[in-house]
């Protein structure tokens, strides 16, 4: 066939399939004996097989029946700090002898050693550290990545971690999202003088982030082992100068009325929210800001103050769901497995759960294209070994991702 001939024809096509997509402001947008087609990494069709405008093997040349299977939106997991050096397996220990968090940070562990072990590696070092975590959560329907500096904490090593979070995207075919949180903890270095640090972030690193064109938001770790509200709001300052959007993690240990602070600045999100009190959540809900709820941080903390999560669903404030994959608070590798806590340990429903790892995943991060399957979308999307979505949280670790596709391009074999 002539290339003419072809440039009409999808790029594939699945048949037979349960469609969960999305689509709407509310439910799962549920279609049963659906078909997807893409198109030069755009979704052209998601749909009851019905309303195909033709017979599949006409549309195009590679079609494959998913047997009844499930097919969502490819997750997005939208708070994580998947880019270190080095471990903190023997903070696991330390917290299981009864040491705080809290604690173990003041006396110098905690973010300052993954600062040490982050800075020793070079790119190639650190990019090899940090791809077998990128692909396990890939291998169970990841398709985009929000990741965080924050474990340079000066400009050189900010910068190096910007890059080689962008080399993630890169060599795994999916598409990560980069967050600049040089105000993640002071650097020993200026031991004792954060506001001469938070000068630095805003005066110096920022500006220089900004021009590298390296990242795409803005965060900081607002708490009393962090930064203060202060502290944070001239962060903040500096970021709408810059143009670039803010997001915070809040209010996790205690209330410093992060969530108000992050929806003031027209804040993407504000994640953990444990401590966020009522006028909190209104700010939120007022400003469009986005709860991402970080289940495996709760859960590793083995904390007890849960997210006001009834107050947010009276409010209509969306909830997200991530890892929040970090070596301290949450060695997290799966995004499914956080919403198998986030239905355990905060009583989210399954749909809530699924849209929290979508649709609310993609607003979160200030994306418009994805998190949902319709026409125009990009193809990302997963076929699932489940026939129906609450199976996505059911089941407790493991893989179900059948394969997994980012822009049209299948993680494993397909046709298979
Ligand atoms: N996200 C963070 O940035 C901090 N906690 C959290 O949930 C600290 C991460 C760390 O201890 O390395
Ligand atoms: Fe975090």
């Amino acid at each position: 066939m002539s290339k003419q001939a072809t440039s009409g024809l999808w790029d594939g096509l699945f048949v037979d399939c349960q469609l969960a997509t999305l689509a709407g402001e509310q439910g799962l947008g549920l279609v049963e004996h659906a078909a997807i087609g893409w198109k030069d990494g755009l979704i052209v069709f998601a749909d009851a097989m019905s309303a195909l405008p033709d017979a599949p093997q006409a549309l195009s040349a590679r079609v494959e029946s998913a047997r009844g299977r499930l097919l969502t939106p490819g997750l997005i997991d939208c708070h994580t700090h998947l880019v270190f050096g080095g471990d903190r397996a023997h903070e696991f220990d330390l917290r299981l002898q009864g040491a705080s968090y809290e604690a173990i940070a003041r006396a110098g562990g905690g973010i300052a050693s993954t600062v040490s072990q982050t800075r020793t590696l070079d790119d190639d070092a650190l990019l090899a550290a940090s791809m077998p975590r990128a692909r396990a959560l890939i291998a169970d329907g990841v398709t985009t990545l929000e990741i965080k500096s924050g474990y340079g904490l000066d400009l050189e090593n900010e910068l190096k971690m910007l890059r080689v979070a962008r080399r993630v995207g890169e060599e795994s075919g999916i598409d990560v999202r980069t967050t600049f949180l040089g105000a993640h903890a002071v650097p020993a270095e200026f031991s004792g003088r954060q506001d001469a640090y938070i000068d630095l972030v805003c005066t110096e690193m920022l500006p220089a982030v900004a021009k590298s064109g390296l990242a795409d938001a803005v965060d900081a770790f607002c708490e009393s082992i962090g930064f203060t509200p202060a502290q944070t709001r001239r962060v903040f300052e500096a970021a709408r100068a810059l143009g670039l959007p803010v997001k915070l993690h809040a209010d996790q240990l205690s209330d410093l009325g992060g969530g108000a602070l992050s929806a003031e600045f027209g804040g993407l999100s504000a994640d953990h929210i444990e401590h966020t009190n009522p006028e909190g959540v209104r700010a939120m809900a007022a400003a469009g800001t986005v709860a991402v709820l970080l289940p495996g941080a709760f859960y590793a903390l083995r904390d007890t103050q849960l997210p006001p999560i009834a107050e947010l669903r009276e409010h209509g404030v969306p909830m997200a769901v991530a890892t929040d994959l970090n070596p301290g608070t949450s060695p997290l590798l799966s995004l499914r497995l956080a919403m198998n806590m986030a239905c355990t340990l905060f009583r989210l429903t399954p749909e809530e759960a699924l849209r929290g790892t979508t649709v609310n995943a993609a607003k979160a991060l200030g994306l418009a294209d994805r998190g949902r399957l319709a026409p125009g979308m990009r193809a990302d999307f997963v076929i699932w070994n489940a026939g129906k979505p609450a199976d996505l949280c059911y089941w407790i670790g493991g893989s179900l991702a059948e394969n997994v596709f980012a822009r049209g391009n299948a993680l494993r074999r397909w046709p298979s």
